[in-house]
């Protein structure tokens, strides 16, 4: 089965897209201002949001959330705009789930 034939498959079985919300390492953003970003906009407790900071800082990214395009989408706004308010080149993407 092809990439198209699995989506078409997908839609027919009802199984919504889901997308991961995903930060990525830079070497300029503050760990702490990082830590503040999981827990204002993923709900994080200080120790996840300080485990999954040192994750992106050590492999590059790690994802933060799994969501609706929507949803996803809002995050990535949010933490992109929360962070260039407060002057951090912090980088947020989403990418979708393969089956
Ligand atoms: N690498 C950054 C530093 O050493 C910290 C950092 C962690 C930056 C996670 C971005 O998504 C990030 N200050």
């Amino acid at each position: 089965m092809n990439q198209v034939e699995i989506k078409i498959l997908k839609q027919k079985l009802k199984i919504p897209n889901r997308f991961e919300v995903i930060l990525l390492n830079d070497d300029y953003t503050s760990m702490e201002f990082v830590v503040e970003v999981l827990k204002k906009f993923f709900h994080k407790e200080f120790l996840a949001a300080e485990a999954i900071m040192l994750k992106i800082h050590i492999d590059g990214e790690a994802v933060c959330g799994t969501y609706s395009y929507d949803v996803a989408q809002t995050k990535v706004s949010q933490v992109i705009g929360y962070s260039r308010k407060n002057d951090q080149p912090l980088m947020c993407v989403l990418r979708e789930i393969s089956l």
